[in-house]
């Protein structure tokens, strides 16, 4: 198990583990919900995993039988009853002394909205679960509707000159329910990446994890960029990287560096900011008091911005 393997991490030998999706699946090209897939192959390793996906672009992505791309067993369901068919399922792995990780994939939309009262309850029950939310900030399958993860000012098929509301802030959402684990993920940082997912699949009862999902789709960025649009996102501050334990200690694993030219490039390179014309200054009060709020819970005082 512990042998070196992509990049420098520890963990398997990719061709020794179980595939869990397959070439041939349905996404488009720079998509992030496959880059998660490939990181998920490799912190899985040679654990057995079950995969619970509700209604999503993941729930096409695989296909249809006997093609079916994913390579673990995996259920699709409702938005509503996904949290529900995974506690069930953590429940029967118990019963059966099987030693089973069961894993639901879903998007924002599944996630922050529809399927939010089943996540809930499993998440206050503390069901044995790992729930992984591949954020693309908007309702992907359908077209590209506002969910109540897009940001302020991106445009969407239903928001049509920009939306006006905030991101919600589910982490701490999460965290209000007091779950052992809570983490933002950041693709483009593959070690804090690797290191989290592995923590979360090794650890007992309800755990969380936020990745932050380039979808070039909805974006409407270069299917290229997607992981350096990640990294701008992460430096300027606007999608922080941290770890919550048992909704109480609050651990901020990368240090941006809230650059507005970082801010700026990162607004620039998606067509879905150009109506609004938003730029840094617009969004910088809501980060600043983001962070003073973090660094509040993490106990760390707030650091001075570089181009302040
Ligand atoms: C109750 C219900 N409402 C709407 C739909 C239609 N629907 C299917 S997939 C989808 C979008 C899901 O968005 P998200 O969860 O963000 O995942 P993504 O498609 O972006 O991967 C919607 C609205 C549905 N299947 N069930
Ligand atoms: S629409 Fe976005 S999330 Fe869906 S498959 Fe395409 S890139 Fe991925």
């Amino acid at each position: 198990m512990n042998e070196p393997a992509l990049g420098g991490m520890v963990g398997t030998p990719l061709d020794r583990c179980e595939p869990l999706f397959r070439k041939g699946n349905t996404n488009c090209g720079g998509c992030g919900m496959s880059i998660t897939l490939q990181m998920l192959r490799h912190a899985v390793g040679e654990r057995r995993v079950q995969l619970i996906i509700p209604a999503a672009c993941a729930a096409v992505a695989g296909g249809t039988f006997p093609q079916a791309t994913f390579g673990v067993p995996t259920l699709m369901t409702t938005f509503a009853s996904a949290s529900a068919a995974a506690s069930g399922a953590a429940s029967v792995a118990a019963l059966n002394g099987e030693d089973v990780r069961v894993i639901v994939l879903a998007g924002d939309g599944g996630t922050f909205d529809i399927g939010f009262a089943s996540l809930s309850a499993a998440a206050e029950r503390n069901e044995d679960i790992l729930y992984i939310c591949y954020d693309n900030e908007i309702y992907g399958n359908t077209g590209g509707q506002r969910s109540s993860a897009t940001p302020a000012g991106a445009v969407t098929t239903n928001t049509p000159d920009g939306k006006a509301e905030q991101k919600k802030d589910i982490l701490a959402v999460m965290a209000a329910h007091r779950i052992p684990y809570a983490a933002s993920i950041s693709l483009a940082h593959a070690e804090d990446t690797h290191r989290k997912m592995r923590t979360a699949l090794d650890q007992k009862g309800f755990r969380f994890l936020h990745v932050l999902s380039p979808c070039p789709t909805g974006w409407k960025s270069e299917p290229a960029l997607g992981l350096e649009l990640v990294r701008l996102a992460v430096r300027s501050g606007l999608f922080p990287v941290y770890e919550i334990f048992d909704g109480k200690r609050h651990v901020v694993n990368i240090e941006p560096d809230f650059t507005d030219e970082a801010l700026n490039m990162y607004l620039s390179l998606q067509r879905r900011f150009q109506k609004s014309g938003l730029s840094a200054s617009d969004l910088r009060p809501a980060i600043d008091r983001y962070w003073q709020n973090l660094r509040a819970l993490s106990g760390r005082i707030v650091p001075a911005r570089r181009d302040a």
